[in-house]
């Protein structure tokens, strides 16, 4: 046995609970090394009648590891609990007091007592929406009254500092056209008063741009969602503010002297915009000065804001920019204060790599999944990694978080910071749609970023940023057509939105993937093939026939799939 390569810890992924007195506890292993995993537990107290044995079963593996789960469920919400590992040959325990062939030598884990208070919640809405991003500039020009000065036509090339007079009366026109798709989470990139055509060096963060209408276009936007079953979720641009931000101009103005000093990271007085003498986002972002948010005025400042837009007017939750360069301690506070303000709030960090610190219920709910886009552009678009590979990645991205946070990841293809999916797919649809049948049916919510539906290209920022296009002529209506029926598919079908997940096809050789999602009631078997060729499965244990959701063809016998086709098999 590969002792050295077992891994448990009562906390963060590995051993949290999931109900009032149920926890979800996850093994480590040497991958092939364990043929069973079983865990002996109790009360911690010994209370009469707790004692149990659980079996663990094999969640997935990636490249060096197996991932063992199992629930257990305690009356008493005081567990305690050791391991019983078996590689076939040898048997030993495992727990806090390492291994041992005696259980007790072993000793307990513990999980002292589940706290309602620190269950990870998140609102139950999410697990029905479909997400989509506009970035308002670009989305609709509904009002050309409010146009910046220099506006380009529509559908021009964008620049970084380009101006095409999108705004929110432009949203609010095209709801209908949202509401169609079928899309209800709009996230909106910042729309706050800002010099620049993305809005993330905000000057003021209770207005809206003049640029994208006032709060009462706002206050309509928002109800006009509402109304028709949608919500919306602003950008919070709490790591940095613009450079016009009046606190910063004051410390500008009046140096040491300024009551706002110590807003900011300040390295010399006085402050150069030209020397960049001061923090800010990512390299020498001059317009960006960084804020200090442990000092209490700023975090009292940026607290109040969050509360204002969900308390008063109206949004249903938070995209956090650069989340992860902010304090774990503000985002706690930011948590108490957004959820105090509306219990069903969302909030959603910015953060591309491993995000699991601040995913333990105390902070975000979920992450914009750019390791899900990672691994998809790897897999589907350019091929680069095998069935087996993606399987691996996606297990491992799933092994970082408990899974209320997987449950409600924003998993992405795309997004206003990176190159359009269709292009890294060399603009072939049939990846793309592969791509989208994935995002659809996996677990966590899909996020669409606005135009993809048409067939929208672009490189990364800022041509990324391209006018939507509206000419129908100019659409690809065939691929909305089917967006609109994959959406409808996922909304339609409880088990691909929170059903288990498990693979149970990953044939490198032919390159399908298959996996069932499965709840009590409904099982859909998704198979993928990412290869030139048709290719013929075997039924997975447990599924021997069923109906697709996407063609409405039964299938028996042989399981065959077209050349990067796609079956949703409904077999139960
Ligand atoms: C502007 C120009 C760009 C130019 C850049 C250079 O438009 O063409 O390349 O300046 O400095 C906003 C605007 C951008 C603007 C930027 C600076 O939208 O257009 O770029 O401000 O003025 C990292 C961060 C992540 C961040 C990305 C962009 O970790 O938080 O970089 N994303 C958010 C927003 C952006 C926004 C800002 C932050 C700033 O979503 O839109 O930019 O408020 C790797 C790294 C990641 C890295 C990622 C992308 O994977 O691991 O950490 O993200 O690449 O670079
Ligand atoms: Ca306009």
């Amino acid at each position: 046995m590969f002792q050295e390569a077992i891994y448990h810890q009562p906390l963060g992924a590995y051993g949290y609970a999931i109900g009032s007195n149920r926890a979800k506890i996850t093994l480590r292993s040497k991958k092939g090394d364990l043929k069973a995993v079983s865990m002996l537990h109790e009360d911690r107290f010994d209370a009469p009648g707790s004692h149990g044995t659980l079996q663990l079963t094999l969640a997935g593996s990636d490249e060096m590891f197996d991932y063992w789960q199992g629930t257990v469920e305690s009356e008493t919400k005081r567990v305690r609990y050791r391991f019983l590992l078996d590689d076939g040959v040898n048997r030993l325990w495992y727990a806090e007091g390492g291994f041992a062939t005696v259980g007790e030598r072993a000793g307990w884990f513990h999980l002292p007592y589940l706290n309602l208070a620190d269950l990870f919640t998140v609102p139950d809405w999410v697990e029905g929406a479909v997400v989509y991003q506009i970035f308002p500039d670009r989305f609709r020009n509904g009002n050309k009254d409010n146009d910046p000065d220099g506006v380009l036509p529509w559908g021009g090339t964008p620049t970084p500092s380009t101006f095409f007079g999108g705004d929110l009366a432009g949203i609010i026109e095209k709801l209908p056209y949202l509401s169609d798709l079928g899309v209800n989470l709009l996230y909106l990139t910042p729309v706050f008063f800002s010099p620049s055509t993305h809005k993330y060096d905000t000057i003021d963060y209770l207005a809206i741009d003049p640029q994208f209408g006032d709060l009462e276009t706002m206050k309509e936007l928002v109800d006009e969602a509402h109304k028709r079953g949608m919500r919306v979720m602003l950008d919070a641009v709490f790591n940095h503010c613009g450079m016009l931000f009046p606190p910063f101009q004051d410390v500008l103005a009046r140096g040491q002297e300024s009551e706002y000093a110590d807003w900011f990271h300040i390295k010399s007085f006085p402050v150069d915009t030209q020397a960049i003498n001061y923090e800010t986002f990512a390299t020498g972002v001059a317009s960006m000065p960084k804020f200090r948010t442990e000092h209490p005025a700023v975090r009292e400042y940026l607290l109040r804001v969050a509360e204002y837009w969900v308390k008063d007017i109206g949004i249903d939750g938070w995209r956090l920019d650069v989340a992860d360069e902010v304090d774990h301690a503000f985002w706690r506070e930011f948590r108490s204060v957004v959820r105090a303000a509306n219990p069903e709030a969302l909030i959603v960090g910015e953060a591309w790599h491993a995000s699991t610190e601040w995913l333990n219920g105390d902070q975000w709910d979920s992450v914009m999944n750019y390791l899900f886009r990672d691994a998809c552009i790897d897999f589907f678009a350019k091929g680069d990694i095998d069935v087996e590979g993606f399987d691996q990645r996606l297990t491992r991205v799933r092994m970082m978080y408990k899974e209320q946070a997987t449950k409600a990841m924003f998993n992405l293809l795309d997004s206003h910071d990176t190159e359009r999916f269709l292009t890294t797919c060399g603009e072939r649809e049939e990846l793309l749609r592969l791509a989208v049948t994935f995002q659809m049916s996996y677990m966590g919510i899909p996020e669409i970023y606005y135009g993809t539906e048409v067939g929208m290209v672009g490189l990364t920022d800022p041509d990324c940023r391209r006018c939507m296009i509206w000419d129908e002529q100019e659409q690809n209506r065939e691929l909305y057509q089917w967006f609109r029926r994959m959406i409808s598919i996922r909304k339609e079908h409880r088990a691909l939105r929170v059903g288990s997940f498990r693979s149970v096809i990953v044939d490198a050789l032919a390159n399908v993937y298959g996996f069932v999602r499965e709840t009590d009631e409904e099982g859909v078997l998704v198979v993928l093939n990412r290869s030139r060729f048709a290719q013929s499965v075997s039924w997975p244990d447990g599924v021997s026939g069923g109906v697709d959701l996407l063609s409405g063809a039964r299938y028996d016998g042989v399981l065959e799939v077209e050349p990067f086709g796609a079956v949703l098999l409904k077999y139960k």
